[in-house]
């Protein structure tokens, strides 16, 4: 039998190691999660986009749902692409349109958990009145919004949420419209949960989004994002990583602030963290309590798997 001389021990030893880090580099870490088919992904350089994603599987990977019972919907807009990735049952629906789709989706199979993941426009513009009539119901669903400041996808016009004074290409000289301060609305409006962070602070942001998934009720996590191309160049903020810079030295921690405090101006100090989260009966809890009571045993419990539970 012949023997390995001792360079070829080495040499043999230093060829697996390559081959292993090769097939390491040609697998994403997340690929079992992603419709790698559809990789590259459209979002531009530094966007910050991608980085919720990952914050968003990786919460989602610490919660107990069954991947079967998660569902994942997006309206129109960069944000809106997030649902053409995900690996889950997910809808890429019209704009604005993303969480009266969600509550379709929950009310008429309450056992899913539904998540939407969409942009600052779409949820709180074209779709501003589903926002504030299912966070006033509390319906349980979780958003998690991707607040860039502005309608990205078409071009970088003003949006609610862009700051006094920001430059937009439908304000040329900046805005002068009082954006909504998302945390403030919703909670006003009857949110159990309400959290911000920024997509720097990537291990806060999981957790909240970790509990907001968990959370029974309307739950909602803004999450400030950079546009690079659009929203930062406009303004003169530099790169991506300058954002983060920022984002860095102007995050002040508040949790429990009181969410109408929480408002955003123009380049300055940004409150972050949990902000809300408090218990009170949701949506399908008020329904069946309220028709149990007017029905008494002619009323049929509706999404409750265990009707002694009540
Ligand atoms: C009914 C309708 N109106 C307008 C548009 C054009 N439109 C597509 S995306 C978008 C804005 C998206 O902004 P946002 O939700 O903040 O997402 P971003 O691109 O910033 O991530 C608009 C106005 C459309 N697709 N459908
Ligand atoms: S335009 Fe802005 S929001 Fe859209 S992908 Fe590029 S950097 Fe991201
Ligand atoms: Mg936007």
């Amino acid at each position: 039998m012949k023997v390995d001389t001792m360079e070829n021990v080495v040499e043999k030893t230093k060829t697996r190691k390559k081959t292993q880090e090769q097939t390491d580099m040609e697998h994403h870490p997340l690929e079992s999660w992603l419709r790698m088919d559809r990789i590259p992904h459209i979002w531009c350089s530094t966007c910050g986009i991608g980085t919720v994603v990952t914050c968003f599987i990786e919460a989602l990977k610490k919660t107990e749902f069954e991947r079967n019972d998660v569902c994942v919907v997006s309206g129109i807009g960069c944000s809106g692409r997030i649902s053409g990735y995900i690996k889950q049952d997910s809808f890429h629906t019209t704009h604005g349109r993303a969480i009266p789709f969600a509550v379709g989706l929950k009310l008429a199979n309450p056992r899913l958990k539904v998540i939407v993941l969409s942009g600052d426009g779409d949820l709180s513009s074209i779709g501003g009145n589903h926002l504030i009539h299912t966070a006033r119901r509390n319906i349980d669903i979780t958003i998690i919004c991707i607040n860039n400041f502005i309608y990205a996808m078409t071009g970088g016009q003003v949006a609610p949420t862009t700051p006094l004074t920001a430059v937009a290409t439908t304000a040329p000289y900046g805005s002068y419209e009082n954006p909504f301060n998302l945390p403030g609305l919703v909670a006003s409006c009857g949110a159990t949960y309400v959290a911000r962070w920024t997509a720097l602070h990537v291990r806060r942001l999981k957790t909240s989004m970790t509990e907001a998934m968990q959370k029974k009720g309307f739950s909602f996590v803004e999450v400030i994002c950079p546009c690079t191309t659009l929203y930062a160049r406009k303004n003169k903020l530099g790169s991506g990583l300058d954002l983060m810079k920022f984002y860095h030295d102007n995050s002040i921690i508040s949790h429990g602030a009181d969410p109408k405090d929480v408002d955003i101006s123009f380049q300055s100090k940004i409150k972050v963290g949990k902000f809300l989260d408090i218990e009170k009966p949701s949506y399908l809890d008020g329904y069946n309590k309220y028709m149990k009571g007017k029905l008494g045993d002619k009323f049929k419990l509706y999404g409750v798997e265990d009707e002694e539970e009540h």
